[in-house]
């Protein structure tokens, strides 16, 4: 017998193996992309929302068969409940370390955020943050945080320019829920506020869980405060706008981030009416891909957008791409790329500055107007 007749059944069983599915699995590599919000408690909506922007991703990934170096990467969301408790947070930060995830989107509040970066920087593992907006986030130093998202000081900071310039407030008060994101961006409002040359009547503070904020609105009624800038989240927003009408208050209120969506004018009824509110980025209906996406996401999860899954959606893809580029989903190599990253996500322009902030952060104000939201402007690059 020949040699070519000896070897032919083998080449046709390597070729049948080739053909399998077997085979075809393993050409995949399975790459974990971890994922940390509050996913039950007060702010679950704001992590459900989010984690359906980084799953939209994942899909599309997916679907288009993404080679990282010679395997087809499969993309495999791990999510971890964060409560809204920087506690809680800081555990479901070493769950996704020790379940080995290529890289982190996560988390939404910045209290969480923050120490949590502690143990992915520890572990030398990406955190892309797509909400929260504490600058502190970018401020320490950090070789593997990243957001995709502006700063408060770019939020927060152009509210309180704009406040001064543009409305022209001379009694300008502040109410803060005191939290790592509340009490920043009031703080970041209330330096941009000073820096033009603005009067702050009065700065007072309460917590996130709070109700009743009748005794600080009280005190800001009696400074006669003809512009009120409230830190802290929607629902909390909303029962201030519906105390400071029962209370008589003339000031315009302003809100900062995490109040622009259908949810505070749901529960603010009447009294959403003119309120302001200023959010990162610009409307996702002008941007090319927003209206698309939009669908996009109604279409997979049959629910609206509530407000940051274009983030989380953009957060994801920076993951991937960088991995995609870099041919390696290890922290260590794909890093560099992250780093360099640029691409027009649905949010706008993903680059990061040295310091893994976004580069040419923008601001929004929108208004409610006939019991909707509209937008007034938006400022920044
Ligand atoms: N940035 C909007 C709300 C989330 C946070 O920073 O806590």
């Amino acid at each position: 017998m020949s040699l070519r007749k000896t070897l032919q059944p083998f080449a046709v069983l390597l070729g049948a193996l080739a053909m399998s599915p077997l085979a075809a699995h393993a050409q995949d590599v399975d790459v974990k992309i971890g994922f940390a919000a509050p996913l039950t408690g007060a702010n679950a909506g704001y992590g459900k929302d989010l984690q359906n922007g980084v799953q939209l991703a994942l899909d599309e990934a997916n679907a288009q068969k993404i080679k990282i170096g010679d395997k087809v990467a499969h993309f495999v969301l791990v999510a971890e409940d964060d409560q809204a408790d920087p506690r809680i947070g800081v555990q479901a930060a070493q769950k996704l370390v020790d379940q080995n995830v290529s890289a982190v989107v996560g988390h939404f509040n910045s209290g969480t955020t923050i120490p949590a970066s502690r143990i992915y920087e520890g572990a030398g593992i990406p955190m892309i943050d797509p909400a929260a907006t504490n600058p502190t986030i970018v401020s320490q130093g950090f070789a593997n945080a990243f957001m995709v998202i502006s700063t408060d000081a770019q939020n927060a900071g152009t509210a309180g320019a704009y406040a001064v310039e543009v409305t022209k407030a001379k009694r300008i008060a502040i109410l803060d829920d005191r939290t790592a994101f509340g009490q920043g961006e009031a703080d970041e409002f209330e330096k941009a506020v000073k820096a033009k040359g603005g009067t702050i009547v009065a700065h007072e503070y309460t917590n996130n869980q709070a109700v009743d904020f009748r005794t600080q609105l009280t005190k800001i009624k009696s400074t006669d405060a003809d512009l009120l800038f409230f830190g802290g989240l929607d629902t909390q927003a909303a029962s201030v706008a519906k105390q400071m009408k029962q209370l008589g208050l003339r000031a315009q209120l302003v809100g900062g981030g995490g109040v622009m969506d259908p949810e505070f004018i749901k529960l603010a009824g009447d009294a959403a009416e003119g309120v302001m509110a200023w959010e990162y980025g610009r409307p996702l209906a002008a941007l090319p891909g927003g209206k698309d996406f939009s669908q996009k996401f109604k279409k997979r999860f049959g629910v609206d957008i509530l407000s940051y899954a274009p983030f989380g959606y953009d957060a994801a893809w920076a993951a991937i791409k960088a991995m995609e580029a870099a041919k390696s989903t290890s922290p260590n190599a794909y890093r560099a790329t992250l780093k360099n990253i640029s691409f027009d996500g649905v949010t706008g322009h993903i680059a990061f500055e040295s310091t893994g902030a976004l580069k040419h952060g923008s601001s929004t104000m929108y208004q409610v107007k006939n019991g909707a939201w509209v937008t007034v402007v938006t400022k920044g690059s």
